[in-house]
């Protein structure tokens, strides 16, 4: 069949291309859905705010309680949903998140390729109105619908096999939605916020591009609904021929669309049981073979982009959130097995001393005296947890790159190394992530020991703290220790450049 005839609408036939192209969308954006809410369950509140304060959600997805007498951390607001709905199941944030990029690349190519085929044959004529009278007509239908009426079947200004509130609603999902969840999905990423802080301002801010992106979700799983019920009024049979064979006119065989139809929908649904099951049993070697297919595109994209934040005072957060314990006796699950920093603490961090090593010609200990010392940068900047909230702060300190011209770094160097005093909440493994070289040279990558204006904070990683204003919260190790310039980030820790990379299936390049 020539897959670009439009033929006669009153057959409704549908070329090859635009059936294809339907089931793979109806596979990427289940699947985009269930990896979606992996990811809304590591952070399960939304904010009209870009603060995040604690109390000022407007939607929450949780009974949990945060103490008030003591700390808690974001990790503590975290949900753990049933691999049912969600995908994975349980806290997968990190493999949650490798399911969405995937296929919300699949997804694009698909897209693509469809508008592409669409709008190089006659088909666009089926979705485009071209009369403004498609909306009264399409809400004439509407009122059909409701009382149980059938509206007639195409459209007076085209040849459309569709009814007029149809094509409005499919011309609004395809070029109305769809690319309103591909322009807030990418708000969210740091790296884009750092580079291009006005992209973020044309959905309001971070926050309110999040918010959009799980109203964009709701509305996705409501068309599907109505889709689905659409489908049964009109007539399971004679829609499954449309969308399966191209056309309800097959003869004697008048239940083979039906039956290809399960069958294309089983394989759906047995794609995204083996997605969980795979997750589930086989987590580091799912991590690898999705970010075999996600790094590579997510680093080329965003990897070379450089933050130029400057927030206003006026947009300060009154209230930083938290993420990670300090590493005292009070939070054993964050303590590291001696007492080193707890001593440090109580001496006012006198004694602590940053140790710069590994590949540079002039190994350092820096006091914290001596890093003041250093030329001293501010910037006021938005950070993004990986679980979804954001606070704005002002942090003090070091360029990382004035600290290392001064060790003389070795040709052969390749990664940074942070070692944290602290330890992984969830596995009690020492806390460091490690990051390539040239990230350094960010004029933003800075060693913080100030936070609006103050001495950092205990909770906010006294008395020195990494900040890289394009990456996710979680490479922006607290309690610095050390920093050791590598090689190879695959001999440290469990190889995969981070402790929550190790540990959280989490993506060494956080750039989204
Ligand atoms: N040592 C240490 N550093 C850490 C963490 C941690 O648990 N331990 N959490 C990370 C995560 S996930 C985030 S979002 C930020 C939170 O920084 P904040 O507590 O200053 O907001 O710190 C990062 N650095
Ligand atoms: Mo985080």
């Amino acid at each position: 069949m020539d897959p670009f005839s439009i033929g006669d609408p009153s057959v409704n036939v549908a070329p090859l291309f635009l059936r294809l192209t339907h089931w793979f969308n109806l596979l990427f954006l289940t699947l985009l859905v269930r990896s979606g809410l992996a990811i809304l369950a590591a952070h399960p509140k939304l904010y009209w705010n870009i603060h995040s304060k604690p109390g000022s959600e407007w939607l929450r997805f949780t009974r949990k309680k945060m103490p008030e007498d003591r700390m808690w951390c974001s990790t503590d607001e975290e949900e753990s949903w049933s691999g049912l709905i969600a995908l994975p199941g349980g806290e997968s944030l990190g493999l949650g998140r490798y399911w969405h990029f995937l296929n919300a690349l699949c997804w694009l190519i698909c897209g693509a390729f469809y508008a592409a085929l669409l709008f190089l044959s006659p088909q666009w004529q089926r979705l485009i109105p071209t009369s403004w009278q498609v909306i009264p007509d399409a809400i004439r239908d509407m009122a059909m619908y409701l009382t149980f009426r059938t509206p007639p079947r195409g459209t007076p200004y085209g040849p459309s096999p569709f009814n007029p509130l149809q094509q409005v609603t499919y011309f609004g999902v395809i070029f109305g939605l769809a690319p309103m969840m591909i322009l807030t999905g990418l708000a969210q990423s740091p790296s884009i916020a750092g580079r291009f802080p006005w992209y973020e301002r044309l959905f309001g801010h971070r926050q309110a591009a999040r918010s959009l992106h799980f109203l964009g979700l709701v509305a996705f799983l409501g068309f599907l609904v109505i889709h689905l019920v659409m489908v049964f009024w009109h007539g399971f049979a004679r829609e499954m021929n449309v969308m399966v064979l191209g056309s309800e006119n097959v003869g004697t065989y008048w239940w083979a669309g039906a039956a290809i139809g399960v069958g294309i929908i089983t394989a759906i649904i047995l794609v995204h049981v083996a997605a969980n099951l795979v997750s589930a049993h086989h987590r580091r070697a799912t991590h690898h073979a999705l970010s075999a297919v996600v790094a590579p595109i997510r680093e080329g994209v965003l990897h070379h982009l450089n933050s130029v934040q400057h927030y206003p005072e006026s947009w300060m957060s009154a209230y930083f959130r938290t993420n990670g314990y300090p590493p005292i006796s009070a939070y054993p699950q964050a303590k590291g097995d001696d007492d080193t920093y707890e001593r440090l603490m109580n001496g006012g961090f006198a004694d602590y001393r940053l140790r710069v090593d590994g590949l540079v010609d002039h190994p350092m200990e820096l006091s914290l005296e001596e890093l003041r010392k250093l030329p001293r940068q501010e910037q006021t900047t938005l950070h993004h947890c990986i679980q979804g909230w954001t606070s704005i702060g002002r942090w003090g300190g070091v360029r990382v790159a004035e600290v290392l011209e001064r060790c003389g770094v070795r040709p052969e160097a390749r990664y940074l190394a942070f070692y944290s005093f602290g330890k992984h909440e969830k596995t009690g493994k020492p806390y460091y992530e490690c990051v390539t070289l040239d990230l350094a040279n960010h004029p933003q990558a800075l060693l913080a020991y100030e936070l609006n204006g103050e001495p950092l904070p205990v909770q906010h990683g006294a008395p020195l703290r990494l900040r890289l204003e394009t990456k996710l919260g979680f490479k922006m190790v607290k309690y610095l220790h050390a920093i050791e310039v590598i090689d190879d980030y695959g001999k440290v820790g469990g190889g995969q450049g981070g402790v929550r990379e190790d540990e959280q299936q989490f993506d060494m390049g956080a750039e989204i």
